[in-house]
């Protein structure tokens, strides 16, 4: 186990995925995955191993119903999904909050995102409103930006916070956590590796040589 989620945007074969999962907190299943092989496809991939976590980034966005049904779709497989937080609340996160708290399903909102062109300044303090109104179960804050996992830490205390970005986009293991993020995700540096399990197996090294070093500030795991 470690303190990584591996973001599945394409379909790998079952034994890698088996082998990789010993090793990983959880999965993040993406759209990109569920338009090639179908949620179907993806039931079958997700049978393959036992996961600590599954959650479903269906890039929600949209009024309640149309979240509702999306997510309708796939709640049997998901722990987890996660949903925009600038939408806002009336019409739209309230009625995805209901939902899923009836299924038992956990809210991930996206606090900041990981791409170089998001204006964490501009959108920080608007969605951090729009989270303590919704009281979701965890935060995106892209690893990108470890400030602001520093202060989502802050003003979440008990959130669990988790951190896309390691890898190809540019953080390296352990710098989210060390930030105060509970999980990191890692996608392509994974599944486009010629061997996956030994690139898991050296950024979960990074990860752990990293976090030794600044334990102080690390957030427990939930
Ligand atoms: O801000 C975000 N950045 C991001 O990369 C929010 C996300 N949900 N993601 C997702 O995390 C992205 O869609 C992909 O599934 C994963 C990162 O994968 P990779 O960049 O490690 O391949």
């Amino acid at each position: 186990m470690s303190r990584f989620i591996l973001a599945l945007d394409r379909a790998i074969d079952s034994d890698t995925l088996k082998e990789l999962s010993r090793h990983l907190h959880g999965v993040k299943i993406g759209i990109p995955l569920i338009l090639d092989i179908g949620v179907d496809g993806v039931e079958d991939l997700l049978s393959c191993c036992r996961w600590g976590e599954v959650i479903f980034d269906l890039k929600l966005a949209d009024v309640s119903s149309t979240m509702v049904a999306t997510v309708s779709r796939i709640r049997d497989m998901a722990d987890s999904v996660i949903a925009h937080a600038f939408i806002g609340v009336a019409g739209a996160l309230d009625g995805l909050k209901l939902y899923l708290d009836d299924h038992g399903i956990n809210l991930y909102l996206v606090a900041a995102m990981s791409n170089p062109g998001w204006n964490a300044d501009l959108y920080y303090g608007l969605l951090r409103e729009i989270i303590s109104h919704i009281d979701p179960y965890g935060l995106v804050v892209g690893a990108t930006y470890p400030r602001y996992i520093g202060l989502a830490r802050r003003d979440f205390p008990d959130k669990v916070i988790i951190s896309p970005g390691i890898g190809v986009q540019g953080a390296n293991p352990g710098d989210a956590v060390c930030s105060g993020a509970t999980y990191e995700i890692v996608g392509r540096s994974i599944y486009q590796s010629r061997d996956p399990v030994e690139s898991l197996k050296s950024m979960i090294d990074q990860q752990n040589r990293k976090i030794r070093n600044c334990s102080s500030g690390v957030s427990d795991l939930s």
